[in-house]
């Protein structure tokens, strides 16, 4: 079996993906070729997917979860916006979504695409104001969203109020833990089904799920949800889908499920404690050195670095990339070992 070269990632701190596990390596070479998007020809992936909805329902506090394996947290998080839109077709014809600014870039390919109104609230403290929020919701408003665990900084938003304040409106609430989702489940934090009445969730195996790209995840309360997605297809044994894209990857699927029979729960949580620690180190090396950092809260570290970082450590070989506001950041992923981030502060110091 023909194995990555582990100097791939070897200087990646950029990537909210990363090497996958030997297993899910394994399992997506033998489904290579297999279309969970057939179900009626291709029954042991389409069994898979049912195999891994449900553990992605474990980890995020579900029992009989609804849901698919997507593309990734975009075509999750636009089929959310598709749900609660649809949903709420009969009661307005200028749906709008209310979500915090730091919300991922999908959620206006998802505004744009679906004629929804994407309305951003402004954040304090790197975290979702509900108060903003709130003052963005009226009777159009057809969904909220949170996030657990976002793109930048790695911060969880305050799901329970989020999910009051959408309760509240009669609009559904969204939480993308796209990033977080395997890590969430070892904190204190409130994210999940079991913590809040969410209804629709994004979870992707291949970022910290260490599944093979593409593997996303979409979970819903209950099936009536992504009914709201539903197309028939007459030619196909099966005689509808709800997901976005037709022929769909079974590696992704198979990988997801070879992925978290072997890490759930024990391996993540291991991965999260290392992760966490790792982050923590990072963040006081970077503070002793005198530079404001930010988090970590989930293992992600920004920190305002004045040394011209970009173009000299990328020719070093380091892959870091910045917030919007001009900070280093660098994802704690599973492939980021301490030795990695002590080479990284070694060169940091040698401006
Ligand atoms: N939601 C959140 C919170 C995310 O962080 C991301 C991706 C998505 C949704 C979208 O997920 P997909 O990219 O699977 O559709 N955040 C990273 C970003 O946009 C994605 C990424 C991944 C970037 C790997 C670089 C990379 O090498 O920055």
């Amino acid at each position: 079996m023909q194995r990555a070269a582990p100097q791939d990632f070897d200087r990646v701190l950029s990537s909210m993906c990363t090497e996958p596990h030997p297993a899910a390596r394994e399992a997506a070479e033998r489904f290579l070729a297999t279309n969970p998007g057939d179900p009626g020809t291709y029954e042991q992936v389409a069994e898979l997917e049912r195999e891994a909805v449900e553990r992605l329902g474990a980890i995020t506090g579900l029992s009989d979860p609804a849901g698919y394996v997507t593309s990734g947290g975009t075509e999750a998080n636009i089929q959310a916006v598709r749900v609660a839109r649809n949903r709420a077709s009969d009661s307005t014809e200028d749906p709008n979504v209310v979500a915090p600014e730091h919300v991922h870039f999908s959620f206006r390919k998802a505004a744009e695409l679906l004629g929804v109104e994407l309305r951003t609230a402004p954040t304090t403290g790197h975290r979702a104001d509900v108060d903003a929020m709130a003052e963005l919701v009226d009777d159009d408003t057809v969904a909220l969203v949170g996030v657990a665990g976002t793109t930048e900084y790695g911060f969880v938003d305050p799901i329970p109020a989020i999910a009051d304040l959408a309760a509240d409106a009669g609009a559904l609430c969204h939480v993308d833990a796209a990033w977080g989702g395997f890590y969430l489940p070892f904190t204190d934090h409130e994210w999940g089904f079991d913590h809040a009445a969410v209804d629709t969730l994004t979870i992707d195996p291949h970022k910290v799920g260490q599944a093979a790209v593409p593997a996303g995840g979409l979970l819903a309360r209950s099936a009536d949800l992504l009914d709201e997605l539903a197309i028939d297809t007459p030619y196909l044994e099966s005689t509808s889908q709800v997901t976005l894209t037709g022929t769909r990857s079974g590696a992704g699927v198979a990988s997801a499920v070879a992925a978290m029979d072997a890490l759930w729960s024990e391996g993540y949580r291991e991965q999260y404690e290392r992760s966490m620690a790792n982050a923590e180190w990072l963040a006081d090396q970077l503070d002793a050195r005198g530079h404001d950092v930010v988090g970590p809260e989930l293992p992600l570290v920004a920190a305002d670095l004045s040394v011209p970082m970009t173009a000299e450590l990328r020719e070093r070989g380091w892959r870091v990339s910045k917030t919007g506001a001009g900070e280093m950041r660098v994802v704690c992923m599973p492939h980021v070992t301490r030795s990695m981030l002590r080479s990284f502060v070694a060169d940091l110091d040698w401006y």
